[in-house]
């Protein structure tokens, strides 16, 4: 698949809503025959004649067969999504009803639209850089208040607007460079070297933020890894069920119940949250549960996040300590849960909250206090810092480009300590301009927009 510039001139179409039956289905058209192509089928007004924006009633046929009464928009080129001629039909949402009307426009001469053509297209006439065309993608499949954010700020410019602004000042520097290797052997310095050690040092600053932030980013994206960690029997499984409110992990009083990790998404606050409910954590002579141990600790390590979780009556402070001590040393993010409260002695329960005081007493068993055990979970988590609006990365493309950019202005700065010849600094930074570039689709190759538009739905 090569997107060259003749596929832009013909008309593409597409159903842009859900396929399935539904009470209304669009079909989108777009290119420069799209009002036209739909003009031969409709009966009603002579949609050539229409105004860009206005909404018109009326039949589609085939012949003399009427296929379906539609409403028929308009969207009159540049003002568009594609900057196209844009239609858009809302028919009745049967799939007899929607197959018919692609055929028929298919046989008219429109072509089927392949995956992400339509935002393809939008890019490639300007509407917005590559950043903001791939948060159109994440948009559409946002599935919490979080991530929906992430792709909205970005597809409304997000970070793509400081680095366009970072990259135009690094060009400056760059041309002035260029202009110093044209005076060859005259002695000229165009460019401060200082200013440009400023600028790169500011660019290093917000590259370093935005790798940062891909961390952060990629959470939100996939849900924050939350492990579910503790002794057989603690009652680790009741707690996942108890949080999803379904009996997703088989419970028993029988230690050693869950061997293999289980997963499942939880919305807490509007934030996803992978609960993964693991093997208890033993010594075992049983081969299958040890595989379920050693992998319980693959998951503690890669987690941001793990709830520590004994049972009241079958724990004492001693091992609580030990347990405690392990896991400050793992550095991962971890909350004290104290399950069976239902059922506990009070002497524990009184050690803990003088040795523990930030220690969580629940039941998972009856559901009680999970409420608060959410409320911990999201502080702890501190996703504050994205609500404000800060830029996230979330994109693995941008992350790559950010990390190239990252090595090559650092090559630059050493450039610059060792006093390197011009030529070797313009070439880093060149270097520098074009992975910048490639993040907002300033540089782009038909490989990379294929690969990028392949992940789209047909019809977005
Ligand atoms: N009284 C009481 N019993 C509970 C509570 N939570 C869990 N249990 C019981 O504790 C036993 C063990 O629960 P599980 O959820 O299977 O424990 P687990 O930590 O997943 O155990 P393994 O999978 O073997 O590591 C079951 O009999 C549960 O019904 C609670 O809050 N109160
Ligand atoms: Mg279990």
């Amino acid at each position: 698949m090569s997107f060259s510039l003749s596929q832009q001139n013909d008309t593409i179409i597409a159903l842009a809503t859900a396929q399935g039956v539904g009470a209304i289905a669009v079909i989108r058209l777009s290119g420069k025959e799209a009002i036209s192509l739909t003009n031969q089928v409709f009966f009603g007004k002579n949609l050539k004649k229409q105004e860009s924006h206005t909404i018109h009633f009326g039949t589609i046929r085939d012949g003399d067969k009427i296929i379906d009464e539609v409403l028929v928009s308009l969207f009159i080129a540049p003002k568009s999504f594609t900057k196209e001629n844009v239609v858009e039909i809302s028919t009745h949402g049967s799939s007899y009803i929607i197959n018919q009307v692609l055929k028929l426009f298919i046989r008219k001469g429109a072509r089927p639209a392949k995956p992400g053509e339509f935002t393809q297209r939008a890019f490639l006439n300007g509407q917005f850089d590559l950043a903001q065309a791939e948060a159109v993608a994440d948009l559409i499949h946002a599935d919490s208040e979080t991530s929906h954010q992430a792709a909205l700020s970005q597809m409304r410019g997000g970070f793509s607007s400081e680095i366009q602004e970072l990259r135009a000042r690094l060009i400056h520097f760059a041309s002035m460079i260029e202009l110093e290797l044209d005076f060859g052997e005259e002695d000229v310095e165009f460019a401060s070297r200082e200013e440009l050690r400023t600028l790169v040092e500011r660019l290093l600053r917000v590259v370093e933020e935005l790798i940062l932030s891909f961390d952060l980013g990629n959470v939100i994206k996939n849900g924050v890894p939350t492990v579910i960690a503790g002794k057989p029997n603690a009652g680790k499984s009741t707690l996942l069920n108890a949080l999803l409110n379904e009996e997703k992990a088989i419970v028993s009083e029988i230690a050693g119940t869950t061997r293999d990790f289980i997963e499942d998404e939880i919305n807490i606050g509007g934030v996803i949250f992978r609960f993964i409910d693991t093997a208890g954590l033993r010594e075992t002579t049983d081969t299958i549960e040890a595989i379920g141990v050693s992998r319980t600790q693959e998951k503690m390590k890669t987690a941001s996040l793990i709830l520590y979780l004994f049972d009241l009556g079958d724990t004492d402070l001693v091992e609580i300590n030990r347990d405690v001590n392990k896991l400050e040393n793992q550095g991962v993010p971890f909350l004290k849960v104290a399950n069976k409260i239902d059922k506990a002695n009070s002497l524990l329960v009184n050690e803990l909250k003088e040795k523990h005081p930030d220690t969580i007493f629940i039941s998972a068993g009856q559901k009680d206090n999970l409420e608060e055990l959410k409320a911990r979970i999201l502080v702890l988590v501190n996703l504050d810092k994205f609500r404000t609006g800060n830029t996230v990365v979330t994109n693995v493309r941008h992350y790559d480009s950010l990390v190239k950019t990252r090595e090559s202005l650092l090559d630059i700065l050493s450039g610059l300590d060792n006093e390197v010849t011009n030529d070797f600094v313009a070439m880093d930074i060149r270097r520098s301009l074009h992975f910048l570039g490639e993040i907002t689709g300033e540089i782009t190759t038909d490989d990379l927009l294929e690969n990028i538009f392949r992940n789209f739905c047909i019809g977005k």
